[in-house]
């Protein structure tokens, strides 16, 4: 390839490319050059948003180059790459990550104060990417910055919602959704108009003999829509390496629209099959853990597959390799069963397109994929209608049909005679109307399935896919638990505890090896380090106490104990159990004496994060929250003692603000149904410690801290099946404390009590699923063993650095690193042998 290029070309070329910035100058020359000509503005109405404007524009600049380069390297090395196929990239804020990743903030900052400008005020400009609803698309974004930092051969793919997830305003209590269009300038996206592919829906199938006597099937789609790729740089920290995600934006096939119609008077029609193309990849579904089986969810899924499998596989045929070969080259991995078609697409690609036998490839296909379940709540596990798709798809139906029959067959081969086995595992599902089981599907058509923390895998393993177990062995099915990129979570939403992490563990090498973190433990006594790490943290908890005077007016006392749950408002998170939790203790300081009273530890207890629109619980649950919050913040007997704050529109930047801020934060879902959490890691990585129930990741954070550094209450997952039978027993009692709080709610002291009514009878009378009062008095003692242990500030501290030295094993290096020795068989890529450079 570089030969076909003449040597004196290439040098006119190469002379021009440039790295990051040479020195301060030379970013603001090209801030200036970007204000004055891309934004045809001038030093006189330069605001901060033009500041941020240019700045990102020069940064941009410098990344597009590396990124060039980059997969200019990954072409000729010709390695094995991964593709990485998630419905949800939540990336957030891409500036200040693109400043520090290639470390050059210190000079952006230098450089952006001789213009004028503080560089915090200027990264604030910018509007979230927030292109997923929580745990599953973070973690997707935190994947992909792990994979360039480690200089892995890798894309993501997804599609380009002109709307992210809705904006939640809070107005007299209740939850408000506000669209999100994130679009407007966006200088992180570059629209590739010659990268287009043109997706087909609906039509029917034909079906021919060969001279073979083989039957050949054909799809005649009966509508196409073009995709249009979106390319966005993901810069790797300190490292060349700029991968790229590819998002997939819906077009109408046929360029503008009918000017036939136009011209003959059907002016609505001409552009209605326009906006039909353009809705597909309109807006993100807002359903966290919840699958509501709607059919242009099924058509952004199949929209996103088919494009990306078209890229790929067009990549793959470049390189001229025989079909076999295809494994050898590509490993794509299924971010929960969302991109589950892609399995069935890539067999019908190369069965009726490619012209491969059906076991030959099928072979590549399993050989190709790998799955990550993120759920065992049988809400969330997804289905879809056969009627749905044989209208859609009526080809891969077919296939579909075929795989489950290849299936079983192999299953009634060895497990003869067991009907049940059969029915279970069926990836058709038997009912009315007849359903496929994606999970099933993609269990079958992969080689690797894996959960995302130890419980997680266990369950899987003996629960909701035990059968699977039995049919492929053991060693299909495994673990890799979460992780989160450091660089995020610590460097930038914390610099000043990462530089002081920095200054006692030998620079910054721990943001590349977070377990580099281990050597803090040796200044756990070291006085002026200690001090200098509460300063930190108290830091952090003003800037909060600043941002919640600013947004909800409440004044809290950065003294206090500040404790945070935010996450996805979601009935088996136990936000409820949290805000009766706070109700308890509100009436417990009520029943004091003032001389009690001031003896007691003060609280802010803080909330966040939205509720599926059509979620009514969760509503009401939000809204309790502000109910309550009304009360208690306005009582004179209370004062500071306590303080209860929701904190609107949660989101990936204001998680930057918060994490670093908290001091206990709440990870307390019923045991066995949080797969992972990742938020969790996050706070401890901050210097906060948890309070939280054995679930999800909650147990591999205890064995890393130990049992010491962690506030563990509740039942255990193995409980929880006999406890719910109990429920429904007759002699079901609620625990007395709560039975008080329900009290007081019903007599009206939060408002009107049939706003909360659902919530109450949720547990009282409706079987408790979530096991809110089953373990609502160790919650309530656990939360008074946080006081004690607050009440000891230098006990408090030796704990948190304690913690935070501990969790190297939480990054998401780590995480990427195990998926690709055991699931993908990749590896990084040497950048200093760059033929290119
Ligand atoms: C989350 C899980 O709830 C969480 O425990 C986990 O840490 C995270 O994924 C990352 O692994 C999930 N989010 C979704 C979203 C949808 C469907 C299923 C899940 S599971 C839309």
């Amino acid at each position: 390839v570089e030969a076909s290029i003449p040597e004196p070309q290439r040098a006119a070329w190469t002379k021009h490319q440039v790295g990051g910035f040479k020195d301060k100058d030379a970013f603001e020359s090209e801030v200036v050059r970007h204000v004055e000509t891309t934004l045809a503005r001038s030093l006189y109405n330069c605001d901060e948003t033009a500041a941020y404007s240019a700045t990102a524009l020069a940064f941009r600049d410098r990344l597009i180059l590396e990124w060039n380069r980059t997969q200019q390297r990954q072409t000729f090395s010709d390695s094995k790459r991964v593709y990485y196929l998630s419905l949800e990239f939540l990336m957030g804020r891409a500036l200040d990550n693109a400043m520090l990743n290639v470390e050059q903030k210190d000079l952006a900052k230098d450089g952006l104060a001789e213009l004028g400008f503080r560089v915090e005020d200027v990264i604030q400009q910018e509007h979230d990417a927030a292109l997923g609803n929580g745990g599953l698309g973070r973690l997707a974004a935190c994947f992909l910055d792990s994979l360039a930092s480690l200089n892995y051969p890798a894309w993501g793919y997804g599609l380009r919602y002109r709307y992210g997830i809705f904006k939640q305003e809070i107005i007299d209590g209740y939850q408000v959704e506000v669209p999100d269009y994130w679009l407007d300038f966006n200088p992180w996206e570059f629209p590739r108009h010659d990268v287009t592919v043109d997706i087909q829906f609906y039509g029917k199938v034909l079906t021919e003999t060969n001279d073979k006597g083989n039957a050949i099937s054909q799809w005649e789609g009966g509508e196409t829509v073009k995709a249009v790729a979106y390319d966005v740089p993901i810069p790797g920290y300190a490292t060349p390496t700029t991968n790229n995600l590819r998002l997939w934006s819906s077009k109408a096939a046929s360029g503008e629209f009918d000017f036939q119609k136009f011209n003959s008077g059907e002016y609505e029609s001409s552009v209605a099959d326009q906006q039909r193309a353009e809705t597909i990849s309109a807006v993100l579904y807002p359903n966290d853990n919840l699958d509501r089986g709607k059919e242009l969810r099924l058509k952004q899924q199949y929209f996103w597959v088919a494009a990306s499998l078209y890229d790929i596989v067009r990549r793959f045929k470049k390189t001229r390799r025989p079909w076999r070969e295809f494994p050898d080259q590509v490993a794509i991995q299924l971010n929960d069963t969302h991109p589950t078609l892609a399995i069935v697409e890539l067999q019908r690609i190369l069965i009726d397109l490619e012209g491969l036998e059906w076991d030959e490839a099928w072979n590549i296909v399993v050989n190709t994929f790998g799955y990550t379940n993120h759920t065992v709540l049988p809400e969330a596990l997804e289905k879809w209608s056969v009627p749905l798709i044989e209208n859609l798809l009526p080809r891969h139906l077919q296939i579909i049909y075929d795989i489950n029959l290849y299936f079983l067959q192999t299953v009634e081969r060895d497990f003869p005679g067991d009907s049940d086995l059969l029915r279970d595992v069926s990836i058709v599902e038997e009912s009315e109307p007849k359903m496929i089981r994606m999970a099933y599907l993609a269990i079958v058509g992969s080689h690797k399935v894996n959960g995302v923390a130890e419980l997680h895998s266990e369950l899987i393993r003996t629960t909701i896919f035990k059968d699977f177990v039995r049919i492929f062995g053991p060693d299909k099915f495994t673990n890799v638990t979460n992780g989160i990129t450091p660089r995020r979570w610590l460097h930038q939403a914390n610099p000043r505890l990462s530089e002081l992490i920095a200054s006692k563990t030998g620079g910054h090498g721990f943001l590349k090896d977070l377990t580099a973190l281990n050597k803090l433990e040796l200044y756990i006594d070291d006085k002026d380090f200690r001090k200098e790490w509460a300063e930190i943290k108290y830091a952090n908890k003003v800037r909060l106490a600043k941002h919640i005077k600013a947004t909800t007016g409440v004044t809290v006392n950065p003294a206090a104990l500040f404790d945070v749950q935010v996450k996805r408002i979601h009935e088996y998170k136990r936000q409820q159990m949290n805000i009766f939790g706070a109700i308890h203790r509100y009436l417990e300081l009520k029943a004091m004496s003032p001389e009690q009273r001031q003896k007691q530890m003060r609280r802010v207890s803080i909330f966040g994060g939205k509720a599926a629109p059509g979620y009514w619980m969760a509503k009401q649950i939000i809204h309790l929250i502000n109910s309550v919050g009304a009360v208690v913040n306005n009582d004179k007997d209370i004062g500071d003692l306590l303080k209860v704050v929701f904190l609107e529109d949660y989101n990936v930047s204001k998680a930057e603000m918060i994490v670093p801020a908290s001091d206990i934060s709440e990870h307390i879902s019923t045991a066995g149904t949080e797969a992972s959490g990742t938020s969790n890691m996050k706070f401890v990585l901050n210097g906060g410690l948890i309070i939280g129930t054995c679930d999800g990741a909650n147990i591999e954070i205890t064995r890393e801290v130990s049992q010491d550094n962690i506030f563990l209450f509740g039942h255990l997952s193995e409980e929880v099946d006999d406890l719910r039978y109990a429920h429904h027993s007759g002699d079901h009692v609620v625990d007395p404390k709560l039975v008080g709080v329900f009290e007081e709610i019903e007599n009206g002291r939060f408002g009107n009590p049939k706003d909360f009514s659902d919530l109450i009878s949720a547990v009282r009378d409706h079987g408790d699923y979530y096991l809110v009062s089953d373990d609502f008095s160790s919650y309530v003692d656990s939360h008074a063993a946080v006081d004690e242990a607050y009440r000891d500030q230098e006990g408090w501290i030796t704990k948190c650095i304690t913690s935070v030295s501990r969790m190297g094993f939480f990054s998401s290096d780590r995480c990427i690193n195990e998926y690709a020795e055991g699931i993908w068989n990749v590896e990084p890529l040497d950048t200093t042998k760059d033929k290119t450079a």
